[in-house]
């Protein structure tokens, strides 16, 4: 393991190794030397293949399939149709609400989108599958599709009253405010596009499933498996140690891996499934596409009076995905009057998913946008304007905010980047052909909590130990839970080994939502306090223990030696003192779930999200929080956009290892800048098809559109949103990146661009 220190950095290995030192991913070696075995990388005797054939129509039925050919192809086992594959039961959704008691069949009879799976070949090589699978033919009786929101079939869809937001009288503040802004703000399907496509690999063993699939979440997709076939949910093992990005797609059990599971059982015989990219766009879903508008009404010094916010979502024909619209909206500013609400519209599509940071992503381009709007409307700038309307506890629940270090980061992030140059004129900034922009905005994500679980063990050479069913996808899971039970022990990170991704491991819930990190250094750190209690215990009051006669009440472990406070004494290694006492192990496990907590209550914790606490349980209201300074330049020849410059400052409460933190933040930001200059799934309106179903077509961002990120954590240790202070990081960054690029945009340019993505036809 390397550790890089940088320069005025924690910058011994000591320091490196504890929470909040720069330890570098203890899993990149394996990562980079090709070690780390990702799932369907797993050699399994007598390992088949299964391949999907997928429906070509967007609505209607299966009138019926022939497989005639596809069974006579060489090496073909099986074909699966919806009238040949085993039936299953259908399972609980990821709040655990019980499902109803109907069959589940993963293959469609009915269709709802195009490239819904309606058939599979099973074969002995991959090559013959994917041969036989185009010789299967599906006839069709077609209906008309609602191709997306702007179909004029699609209504004005299904109001979701949950997500609807009030105070005061917005509409009558709206009417008598003397600046008046209303926008729409539109964002389109999006998709995750995880390096690592979809896939998995399914045995039977008797009644007992092992699934290696690359997961956000084991015990709720271990739960969803054991639902379908009906067998105990013991007798289901989600393997997933190595997963190449998930952005979200990866929590939920997928209609594929009941097709895989299925084979496997109906054939008796391993089988792996591996979508191709083009799958991975309607294997499930990405971000929904968004229509908001925006209405604010403030006085002449741009102080908000009212806002009136009303989304809309696209959601399946038959499934339900509510994109939260109004949750930047309702918080970020101060107002005395707001009314937010939403709809969702029934397109066929594939049930749309979560993508990194699912509602706050969208909301904040429209809030941001609008009040970027309301910046040039009074005269103000477009930062002064923010700072006026500081909402100096939740607006919305009327609770003080745990931490909100926005002031600090529009401060640190305005001073960095230069924020005072600017010049305020729309087209007065320019440099040759290229018109430059500035553009600011801000961004939130609630801090969302759970309860883990770990075990911790120190072992008879003294070292650690550490075993979780939680994920690492490349946040650094592995790293912050090493950094957490070396400091928190006594010992060195290099001495620690993390376990994570089997689900026979302790167990853990979603990786979701940000809060794996804060969930898990508690967990552990539980565990290894309770690791370290033992050893000092044992060392104290063992016969056998060189401490024994000291008669002292604690000892201090530290480098993987244990000593007297008072140094009166030699120190021992742990290593010498679990030899002396006769140990060849301490172990401990540590959950953070309340103590009269049952069984079952652990078991809904874990495979369910429905124990999470809200951000604004008790006292106070937890979000993480961050400002985005942006640097556009656009050819005005061509309208090319290039995103020159980027200095965001972020408040993620204490971080655990600023290092990790800081490529989360750098991630999150690039994929915003693919948010706003690029990313767009492309619907062929004749058959309602996404046609740029690959990652030639569906843009995302390379490094040669990506400048230097300059990011600063403004960030200060939040217990009350975590044991160890730290708030969210992964999704945060995302949030406000596309409403600064576009505020630039307008800066640059005087183009209001309230369509994403901004591609240069809108501009010139
Ligand atoms: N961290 C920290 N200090 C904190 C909090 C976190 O140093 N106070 C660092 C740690 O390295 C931690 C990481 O940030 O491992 C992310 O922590 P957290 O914010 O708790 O997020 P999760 O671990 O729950 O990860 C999920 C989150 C989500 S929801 C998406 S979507 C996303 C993301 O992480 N998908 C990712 N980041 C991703 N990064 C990669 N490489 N790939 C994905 O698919
Ligand atoms: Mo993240 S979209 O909550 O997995």
């Amino acid at each position: 393991m390397t550790v890089h220190a940088r320069h005025g950095d924690a910058s011994d290995g000591a320091l490196a190794q504890a929470v909040g030192g720069r330890l570098s991913r203890v899993d990149g070696p394996a990562k980079i030397t090709g070690a780390a075995k990702y799932a369907v990388e797993q050699q399994l005797e007598g390992l088949a293949h299964a391949v999907l054939v997928e429906s070509t129509i967007a609505s209607g039925k299966v009138r019926a399939i022939d497989t005639a050919r596809a069974e006579a192809a060489p090496g073909v086992l099986k074909v699966l149709t919806p009238d040949t594959i085993i039936s299953l039961r259908t399972a609980s959704d990821w709040f655990g609400t019980p499902p109803p008691d109907k069959p589940y069949c993963p293959l469609a009879r009915d269709i709802t989108f195009s490239g819904q799976h309606v058939a599979a070949v099973v074969a002995e090589t991959f090559e013959q599958a994917v041969a036989a699978a185009a010789l299967v033919k599906v006839s069709y009786d077609e209906t008309p599709s609602i191709v997306d929101l702007s179909d004029g079939k699609a209504g004005d869809g299904i109001p979701i009253d949950a997500m609807t937001k009030e105070w005061g009288d917005a509409a009558t503040a709206f009417a008598s405010a003397p600046v008046r802004i209303c926008a729409a703000y539109n964002t389109p399907r999006e998709y995750q596009a995880p390096m690592e496509p979809h896939g998995l690999i399914a045995r039977w063993e008797g009644d007992r499933l092992t699934v290696w699939e690359p997961s956000q979440w084991l015990d709720g997709m271990a739960r969803t498996y054991a639902e379908w076939f009906e067998v105990p949910f013991e007798n289901v093992r989600l393997v997933s140690p190595y997963i190449g990005g998930g952005f979200g797609s990866k929590a939920l059990a997928l209609s594929h891996g009941a097709i895989a599971a299925s084979a496997a059982r109906m054939l008796g015989r391993p089988v792996k499934l591996v979508m191709t990219r083009p799958q991975t766009f309607t294997g499930y879903g990405g971000r929904a596409a968004t229509r908001q508008t925006v209405t604010i009404g403030a006085d002449h010094d741009g102080v908000i009076q009212s806002i009136v916010h009303r989304g809309v979502n696209e959601t399946s024909i038959d499934g339900m995905w509510v994109e939260p619209l109004g949750s930047v909206t309702s918080i970020m500013y101060a107002t005395p009057n707001f009314s937010s609400r939403q709809n969702v519209v029934r397109v066929n599509s594939v049930v749309p998913g979560a993508m990194r940071a699912p509602g706050e992503n969208p909301s904040a381009f429209g809030i941001e946008s609008a009040i970027d709007e309301l910046s040039y409307e009074v005269g103000i700038d477009p930062l002064e304007i923010r700072l006026r309307n500081y909402a100096e506890q939740d607006p919305e629940a009327k609770k003080a905010w745990s931490t909100r270090q926005l002031r600090e980061a529009f401060a640190a992030g305005a001073e960095r980047f230069g924020w005072a140059r600017r010049t305020p004129a729309p087209r007065s900034m320019r440099d040759g052909n290229h018109l430059i922009g500035w553009g600011v905005a801000a961004g939130t994500y609630p801090v969302r909590r759970a309860y883990g679980e770990a075990v911790v063990r120190i072992l008879a050479d003294g070292s650690v130990e550490v075993e979780s069913s939680s994920i690492d996808m490349g946040q650094g899971t592995y790293t912050i839970l090493a950094q957490t039970a070396a400091e928190t022990v006594g010992v060195s990170a290099d001495d620690v080994v993390v376990k994570l991704g089997d689900s026979r491991f302790p167990r853990a819930g979603v990786t979701g939502g940000s809060r794996l990190a804060g969930v898990m250094t508690g967990a552990v750190h539980k565990a290894a306090t309770s690791a370290l209690d033992q050893l000092v215990g044992l060392a104290i009051s063992d016969p056998r223990s060189p401490f024994h006669a000291l008669q002292a009440n604690t000892l201090v472990v530290a480098n993987g030696r244990i000593g007297s406070p008072r140094g009166d004494r030699a120190d021992v290694s742990i290593a010498d003192l679990l030899k002396s006492v006769g140990r060849d192990r301490i172990e401990a496990t540590g959950d953070t779930m309340p103590a009269n907590s049952t069984a079952e209550d652990r078991y809904k914790n874990y495979t369910t999200i429905a124990m999470a606490l809200p951000h604004t349980e008790g006292d106070y209201s937890r979000h993480s929080w961050c400002a985005h300074f942006i640097e556009v330049r656009v050819d005005e020849d061509f309208g090319t956009v290039r995103v020159s410059r980027v200095v965001s400052a972020l408040d993620s409460g204490r971080l655990y290892n600023p290092k990790l933190a800081e490529s989360q933040w750098k991630g999150g930001i690039i994929m915003g800048i693919g948010q706003a200059l690029l990313e767009e799934g492309i619907v062929d309106r004749r058959h309602g098809r996404i046609v740029n179903n690959n990652l030639a077509d569906y843009l995302v961002p390379t490094n040669a559109d990506i400048p230097d990120i300059d990011v600063i954590s403004v960030g200060i240790p939040d217990l009350h949103s975590s044991v160890l202070g730290g708030k969210g990081v992964g999704e945060l960054a995302i949030v406000g990146v596309a409403p600064a690029i576009a505020n630039a945009v307008f800066h640059a340019t005087g183009k209001r661009v309230r369509d994403l993505p901004i591609t240069l036809e809108k501009l010139i």
